[in-house]
């Protein structure tokens, strides 16, 4: 091999793997023109809407803006159309932002990849996917990240638990899937999970079974202990459990014609031993526990392209949530691992940590305000307590004033009384 060829060939390797496509790319920089590119639904009519925003705190308050949902208890159907593409032969990596500033207590924050097939017009929660991938939160019981794929038609969902961020930040999920036919999962670029989709779904029928012709034969032996056959119960083993009373004695005053036959009460024989039973010893003809044997399947047909679609053509939010709030942003659909990484930190990357900052300093502000709220309340309390005791004195002047006068009064009456008296 010359220098020349081993050149071109280092070149032309080169050049293939730099080979990297953007199926589809989504950041909502262009203002209200994303409503010319996604889609809603027309499955039912009370879809809840999705408004173009940062949110509440963001770390750009352009860069940030995204798809939030705006309507409580709401199913959301909104999609959108990319170039047709196949994965055949090549990694297919999907990735997006969710924001569930909101406090999500239920709801969807996944994505569906469509064929192109798929009306975007009558999309609705049951419309064939290729693959559904993302967040999904409800109660404290889920958590997770679904990465569902479809199969010959039917959904598998992954046997791995993956747990999804449950914070108010925005937080960067990443599949990717293989031509190998292996996957990754990826939240704010760091792996989660990763494995064999054959391993990982069941995809494929099971490649053993066990063999419906094997049966264990009748005489294996699977007792591990047997009775001693030396062992013998001894003669006087056999003793009533209970007996009666030697010690009680016939009252008295028992009137046998009037009480019946006098008979003592039953106690428990001291002498009982309980059944018998032989002692255990090693079983000579134990053979172990038989073990079904097992075969190939023959309904296992091996599939070295499990990963591959033939069409991508639409993605969608296809989703319901109790409490509405989450931004969805950065849709990146691409072949290239790499550039997904790169992406995610230009975006993701770059806005996090102000947008923490932002959040922080809210929750900071929020705090003040409470706290002076506070203290305006205590000092209103206060002030108004000491009206009360005010008026209290007040009233309790008044009060010795009114008996005062009664008791003037009274003295007066007296005197009238004591008058009349002298006039009389
Ligand atoms: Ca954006």
């Amino acid at each position: 091999m010359t220098t020349l060829t081993l050149l071109v060939i280092v070149i032309s390797a080169a050049l293939v793997a730099a080979e990297s496509s953007v199926y589809f790319r989504e950041q909502f920089d262009d203002g209200d023109a994303w409503q010319s590119r996604w889609a809603e639904s027309k499955h039912k009519s009370d879809y809840g809407k999705f408004v173009l925003s940062a949110g509440k705190f963001y770390g750009d308050s352009e860069k940030d803006k995204g798809l939030q949902s705006s309507q409580d208890a709401r199913f959301y159907s909104l999609s959108s159309r990319f170039e047709d593409f196949s994965n055949k032969g090549q990694p297919l990596v999907i990735q997006f932002t969710v924001k569930h500033e909101q406090n999500i207590d239920c709801g969807g924050g996944y994505i569906k990849l469509f064929p192109s097939a798929l009306k975007q017009d009558s999309m609705h929660g049951d419309s064939e996917y290729n693959i559904m991938f993302g967040p999904d939160i409800c109660g404290p019981g889920t958590k997770k990240v679904h990465v569902i794929f479809n199969y010959k038609g039917k959904n598998h969902l992954i046997n791995k638990d993956i747990r999804c961020k449950d914070d108010e930040y925005t937080h960067l999920y990443t599949l990717v899937v293989n031509p190998d036919n292996t996957y990754e999962v990826k939240i704010d670029n760091k792996k989660v999970e990763s494995g064999s989709l054959e391993d990982d779904w069941d995809l494929l029928p099971t490649k053993k079974i066990k063999d419906p012709e094997a049966k264990k034969p009748e005489d294996w032996d699977e007792r591990e202990k047997v009775d001693d056959p030396e062992d013998a119960k001894p003669e006087d083993w056999d003793k009533s459990e209970n007996i009666p009373d030697p010690d009680a004695k016939k009252p008295d005053d028992w009137d046998d014609e009037m009480d019946g036959e006098w008979e003592p009460p039953m106690i428990t024989n001291p002498e009982y031993k309980g059944e018998w039973k032989p002692k255990q010893i090693d079983n000579p003809a134990f053979k172990g526990k038989w073990v079904h044997p097992e075969m190939d399947n023959p309904e296992y047909i091996p599939d070295s392209e499990i990963y591959k679609y033939d069409s991508f053509g639409v993605l969608g939010l296809d989703l319901w949530q109790v409490k509405s709030g989450t931004v969805f942003d950065n849709f990146l659909i691409t072949n290239d691992p790499k550039l997904a990484e790169e992406v995610g930190e230009e975006t993701w990357g770059a806005t996090k940590g102000p947008e923490k900052k932002m959040k922080e300093s809210q929750e900071e502000e929020e705090r003040k305000k409470r706290e002076e709220e506070e203290e305006k309340r205590k000092e209103e309390t206060k002030e108004e307590e000491e009206e009360d005791e005010k008026e209290e004195e007040e009233e309790e002047e008044e009060e010795e004033e009114e008996d005062e006068e009664e008791e003037e009064e009274e003295d007066k009456e007296e005197d009238t009384d004591s008058q009349l008296k002298d006039e009389l």
